[in-house]
């Protein structure tokens, strides 16, 4: 297991779009290994693969008090989602210290593949809701904060670009 670097906003590679995975093969397991134990690392309930630098449609989440639950997500499509939209407070860990309010689908209905591979639905609503949209945002190259106004998007990239010029110097 290792412990994977975590772009941040605004690495342009953020916005990669993320190809789907064609094969749930022993690269891919480690991989999943690896993205669990660097969300766990960094106390996130979620992580796409675009957020550790692999550009393939791979997603892990916990939201579970025990952080025992791993959910993983591979080729995640949603099927439906609610017309009924809900404002929740977000945070990720590509943009460090920033939560703010984005409006989503309060239950949607999705397809994916398993960590090993096998086809699944769910349905889901809540928290677990906003954090797979979120997740599959990442995949299609799109951050949280571009949500936000632009105004306060340049606020963020700019706080981001002077905390890693401070990082780079100590
Ligand atoms: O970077 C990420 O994509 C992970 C992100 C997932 C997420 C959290 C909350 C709403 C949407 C998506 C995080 O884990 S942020 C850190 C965190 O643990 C957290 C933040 C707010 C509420 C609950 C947890
Ligand atoms: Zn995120």
């Amino acid at each position: 297991m290792a412990l994977l670097p975590i772009l941040c906003y605004p690495d342009p590679r953020l916005h990669t779009v993320a190809q789907p995975v064609q094969l749930v093969d022993a690269r891919i397991k480690t991989l999943i290994s690896d993205m669990l134990e660097t969300m766990y690392d960094a106390e996130g309930i979620g992580l796409a693969a675009t957020q550790v630098d692999v550009h393939e449609r791979l997603i892990v989440m916990d939201l579970s008090g025990e952080r025992n639950s791993p959910l993983v997500l591979i080729n995640p499509e949603i099927t439906w989602a609610s017309q009924e939209q809900q404002v929740n407070d977000e945070g990720c860990l590509s943009v460090p210290g920033i939560y703010d309010g984005v409006e989503r689908s309060s239950s949607i209905q999705l397809k994916a593949q398993d960590g090993e591979g096998r086809l699944r639905t769910l349905d889901a609503q809540g928290l677990l809701a906003v954090c797979i949209q979120h997740e599959m945002d990442h995949l299609l190259g799109k951050v949280f904060v571009e949500y936000l106004s632009p105004l306060k998007r340049n606020r963020i990239k700019t706080k981001m670009l002077k905390a890693r010029r401070e990082t780079v110097r100590a």
